[in-house]
């Protein structure tokens, strides 16, 4: 299968707050340019780099005030005299007023984000728009013919939803690829969201639609990360009831539970006959992961492939996380070797 990668996400290096320090974020650069690496070694086909796509495409799955503010955020923030990384400090939560978007960078920052993890700098704009693009190039081969195709996305894209940024995530790269199907034609795509963390801004962007199904398998929000979001009772809204399936999982899950549940989503996903399946591909279940809780094993990647093969659809693998930096390259090509020696 043909992988698209963009140099560009190097202009995107981020910090996070930790242990009452700031530090180099766990989403760095190192993570794409490994998997990179292991694509190239297992001879899994062709890089390719992304072509530029309209601003349109992406407002297609976020507001147009929410792609405004990406934008213009960083040059905002220096207009302020500041030099670092520019992050929210104040949210609207409860009856705090969420109606007006706020005039300040420092307002602004809060209003469009759901936490303090997805730091802006001076090359983020660009890595993020890369990041989308690589989603979109890699679903246009799939929708020009191809079985599947692998969107090494960095920075990730499931948290962040319609109007926020959250958990290293601005432009939601895999609801921008779905967009992108039904833009061309597609009447129905399932998503099936694989990353240790619920893919809250994905459920968030088709919360009430019939058109995408949103399956996801993770942490049980009750104890992980992103906490709010995520849980078995959320099953949609309006046209969209029935069309988003949560399957939470405890901590110190193996194998066996969890494809139980790979099972039961697959199993929803046929059902649902969706003309094209998109993958989040997060690695950040592996037994290693330094922020997860999952204790899958590198061989369980090629089972997870291989199941996901098991739908006969044209898939779509989009990079979301996994943060055991040696690992994350054998984890993600496994999953689509698996795929490709079952296809
Ligand atoms: C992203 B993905 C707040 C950050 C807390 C966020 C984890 C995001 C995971 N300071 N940690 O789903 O792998
Ligand atoms: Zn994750």
């Amino acid at each position: 299968m043909q992988t698209v990668f963009s140099d560009r996400h190097h202009l995107h290096r981020g910090t996070e707050l930790k242990d009452g320090t700031i530090s180099p974020s766990f989403e760095k650069p190192e993570r794409a340019d490994t998997v990179l690496a292991h694509v190239r070694s297992a001879g899994l086909g062709p890089v390719i780099e992304p072509q530029a796509y309209d601003r349109a495409c992406y407002v297609a799955a976020h507001s147009e005030r929410y792609v405004a503010f990406l934008e213009n955020a960083w040059n905002e923030w220096r207009a302020t005299g500041k030099t670092h990384d520019a992050l929210p400090l104040v949210w609207p939560v409860r009856d705090l007023a969420i109606e007006r978007e706020p005039d300040f960078i420092d307002g602004k920052l809060g209003f469009y984000a759901m936490d303090a993890g997805a730091p802006i700098m001076a090359g983020t704009w660009e890595a993020v728009r890369s990041s989308a693009d690589s989603a979109l190039t890699a679903m246009d081969l799939i929708l020009d013919g191809a079985r599947s195709a692998f969107a090494l996305c960095r920075p990730p894209g499931h948290h962040a939803a319609r109007e926020y940024m959250g958990g290293y995530c601005y432009l939601n790269n895999v609801a921008i690829a779905a967009e992108r199907c039904l833009a061309r034609g597609a009447r129905r795509v399932a998503i099936l969201d694989v990353d240790f963390h619920h893919g809250n801004g994905t459920q968030n962007i088709f919360y009430d639609r019939a058109d995408v199904l949103f399956a996801s398998i993770h942490g049980d929000p009750a104890v992980s990360y992103p906490y709010f979001s995520g849980f078995a009772r959320e099953a949609g809204t309006g046209a969209g009831i029935g069309c988003n399936l949560n399957l939470p999982l405890p901590r110190g899950t193996a194998w066996p539970q969890y494809e139980a549940a790979l099972a039961s989503a697959l199993t929803r996903i046929f059902d649902y006959q969706p003309d094209y399946l998109l993958i989040s591909l997060g690695v950040d279940t592996f037994e290693g992961d330094p922020i997860s809780h999952f204790k899958l094993t590198s061989d369980d990647y090629l089972r997870l492939g291989a199941a996901i093969a098991g739908t006969g659809l044209q898939t779509l693998f989009v990079m979301e996380g996994g943060y055991m930096v040696d690992e994350i390259g054998i984890n993600a090509v496994n999953t689509l070797l698996g795929f490709d020696q079952a296809a």
